[in-house]
């Protein structure tokens, strides 16, 4: 794991913020759901790429096109595309960047990012608004596990051996950022789903 703390600047923040916003104007949050009991995500979500991560009753998946709208996702914005060139250096492009908003009680369980076919390519994580408690145990359920804070505008790489850990957020800590209109925070992760 390579955390970059604080890689974008507060104008790049707000910019980013502002392609989210007009992304989720024409692809709105969904409340996913676990498969088989259909419990709901405390995290909405939505996705811009050519493929977007969904979960409902019938499992966890990669999709063209949204859950409720039916419409394809909006394409991952330019500025995205060159920041993973930039610090992942991975020759193929990223096909799935997935929007999870976490309001201030939201969390995100541990688990295991195992939905891609391409586990040689890398993660990027993107932190906006509140800090988040995130989690970063082993390969086993069982491992131990150590606990970061992400702020943002800080940047996470996950490739090698950490691309397979057990991972989660605990808490967000509401009012540390006045990035957004309201409470919360939002993470973007981007990544290759299939193979090249
Ligand atoms: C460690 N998101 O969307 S981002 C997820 O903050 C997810 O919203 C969290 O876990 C969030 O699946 C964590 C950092 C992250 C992303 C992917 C990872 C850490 C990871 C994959 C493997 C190990
Ligand atoms: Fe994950």
């Amino acid at each position: 794991m390579q955390l970059l703390s604080g890689y974008l600047n507060h104008p790049q923040q707000t910019a980013l913020l502002e392609e989210i916003r007009a992304i989720v104007a024409k692809a709105p949050l969904f409340t996913p759901t676990m498969p088989r009991w259909g419990k709901p995500f405390s995290v909405r979500m939505s996705n811009c790429g050519p493929l977007g991560w969904v979960s409902d009753k019938s499992g966890y998946r990669y999709e063209e096109t949204h859950p409720v709208t039916g419409e394809p996702w909006p394409a991952i914005p330019d500025s995205l595309m060159v920041l993973w060139d930039e610090v992942t250096g991975y020759s193929h492009s990223p096909q799935a960047c997935l929007i999870n908003y976490y309001s201030a009680d939201a969390k995100m369980g541990l688990h295991v990012d195992s939905d891609e076919k391409d586990m040689k390519a890398p993660i990027l994580s993107i932190s906006l608004g509140d800090d988040a408690r995130f989690r970063l145990g082993g390969t086993e359920r069982s491992a131990a596990t150590k606990s970061f804070l992400l702020r943002s505008g800080d940047i996470l790489i996950l490739d090698g051996a950490d691309r397979m850990a057990y991972h989660g957020v605990d808490r967000i800590d509401a009012g540390t950022s006045a990035l957004l209109r309201e409470p919360g925070r939002i993470n973007l992760t981007i990544r290759r789903v299939t193979l090249p």
